[in-house]
């Protein structure tokens, strides 16, 4: 190892695809940056995951508490957890950065952060140093918390049910984005701990040295426009899909083999990100629609909610469907034979739609999902989101015969091939599928 000359602290939102986010980030800055040693504070549990045993000669994990009490059973609440944690910040990270210190034997001279933790701006500012804080979402939500109050001044007290269909106009970029869009915590559910964290970031950001974007500027040129006379400095960096050298977890399953054997763009790639699962009644929809469809399918189904599928389902498709607990995402979105992604339309599954040109059906649930399925479907039209927002057998065959069909499907392909085109000039590769 180099000899250290600094020393930045990482500090992750230790849930869903936050912490990975930000290791393929630090992974890129590490590998071109020797002699900077940073230190990669997050909880046990989800360092375990996303280091899984590999080293790096200048990124070193350390763990701090989840705040969880001793002996914690998972209940299914992602929100328990959540607020666990948030309640034993800043202390933990504190305590993680002295022990990093201790061992580096150099102070830390900079703190880059997952943007929702905005104390970090705080640390920053009382050590004096830099605070580099990083958005793992698209511009558009980011622009949305920078924009949170003059949001709650326009609609006052009379809340989203009243005003569901107006749009945010006096938002540059975000003429189509409605009321009924908007994440949880911005005008109502303002009791939940992050919208509190949320609502925190947007006022603190601008004061960060730089805000680093997992996007890229032509996706969203007036809204990223627009935060740049909000915030000090815009770096985008990403689509990190496009940038990373590795995929997630490997191809454990066998899906690429399997995708093999399928004809081009035939297949329907199914998956909710990493902490939601539909609503059973949902999930029996859905696979009530892909029969009926006769589409093949590979599906990303956590095997606790398999039973919610209907009876003979997985037998009566099995010479054209796969099922696994994990996919290798990535890999399979880059797969020649898959020709529509079932999505949450969560930020990073969105990014590597485009990344690979595979257009979308959205079904959004929560946080950022209704803005990013709003902007696949009526601003860059790479998508379609399912009839009324929710999996019903005849409104998800629509929208896969919509996807399918000569005329319409080709429209979107199209739209969808031009923006991976400026993703992959942004990131200033010739060939997305080159990592693999
Ligand atoms: C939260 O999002 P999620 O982590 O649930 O969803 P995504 O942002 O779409 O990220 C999912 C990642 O997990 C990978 C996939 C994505 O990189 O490639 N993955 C996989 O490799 N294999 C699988 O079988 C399933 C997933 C939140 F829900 C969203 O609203 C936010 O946009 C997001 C960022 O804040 O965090």
């Amino acid at each position: 190892m180099a000899t250290i000359f600094s020393h930045i602290a990482v500090m992750t939102f230790p849930f869903s695809s936050h912490p990975s986010a930000l290791l393929n980030l630090v992974r890129r800055l590490a590998a071109s940056a020797p002699t900077v040693r940073f230190s990669f504070l997050s909880t046990a549990k989800s360092n375990q995951a996303i280091f899984s045993g590999q080293q790096y000669d200048n990124i070193k994990p350390y763990d701090i508490s989840d705040g969880l009490p001793e002996g914690y059973v998972f209940t299914g609440n992602v929100h328990e957890t959540v607020e666990a944690f948030m309640k034993d910040t800043p202390g933990n990270f504190k305590e993680g950065m002295r022990e990093a210190e201790a061992e580096a034997g150099v102070k830390v001279s900079c703190f880059l952060t997952d943007a929702f933790l905005a104390f970090g701006g705080e640390m920053a500012d009382a050590m004096g140093v830099p605070w580099i804080a990083f958005w793992i979402g698209g511009p558009c939500s980011l622009s949305i918390h920078i924009h949170t109050d003059p949001i709650r001044s326009t609609v006052g007290d009379t809340g989203m049910a009243q005003n569901a269909e107006q749009t945010l106009k006096f938002i540059p970029g975000m003429s189509k984005i409605q009321i009924r869009d908007l994440p949880e915590g911005i005008i109502d559910h303002l009791e939940m701990p992050i919208a509190h964290a949320l609502h925190i970031m947007g006022l603190k950001l601008p004061g960060a040295t730089a805000v680093v974007l997992n996007s890229y500027e032509e996706i969203d040129l007036t809204i990223i426009t627009d935060l740049k006379t909000k915030l000090k400095k815009v770096l985008s960096v990403g689509p990190s899909t496009l940038t990373s050298s590795s995929p997630s977890k490997p191809d454990e399953s066998g899906c690429l083999p399997w995708l093999d054997k399928h004809k081009a763009a035939s297949v329907a790639y199914i998956s909710f990100g990493t902490i939601l699962v539909p609503p059973p009644s949902e999930l029996a929809a859905l696979a009530e629609a892909i029969e009926a469809s006769g589409v093949p399918y590979l599906w990303s189904l956590p095997d606790h909610s398999r039973h919610h599928l209907p009876q003979g389902f997985v037998e009566r498709t099995s010479t054209r469907g796969m099922i696994v607990s994990w996919a290798p995402q990535l890999q399979v979105l880059a797969h020649t034979s898959v020709g529509i992604h079932i999505t949450h339309s969560g930020w990073n599954s969105v990014l590597e739609s485009i990344s690979y040109a595979v257009p979308m059906i959205c079904r959004p649930f929560f946080a950022d999902n209704m803005l990013n399925c709003r902007m696949v479907e009526d601003v860059w039209e790479i998508g379609v989101r399912v009839e009324d927002g929710i999996l019903t057998k005849s409104g998800t065959m629509k929208a896969i015969e919509h996807l399918l069909s000569n005329d319409k499907g080709k429209k979107l392909k199209e739209n969808i091939r031009l923006l991976q085109e400026s993703a992959v000039k942004a990131v200033g590769s010739n060939d997305p599928g080159r990592q693999f």
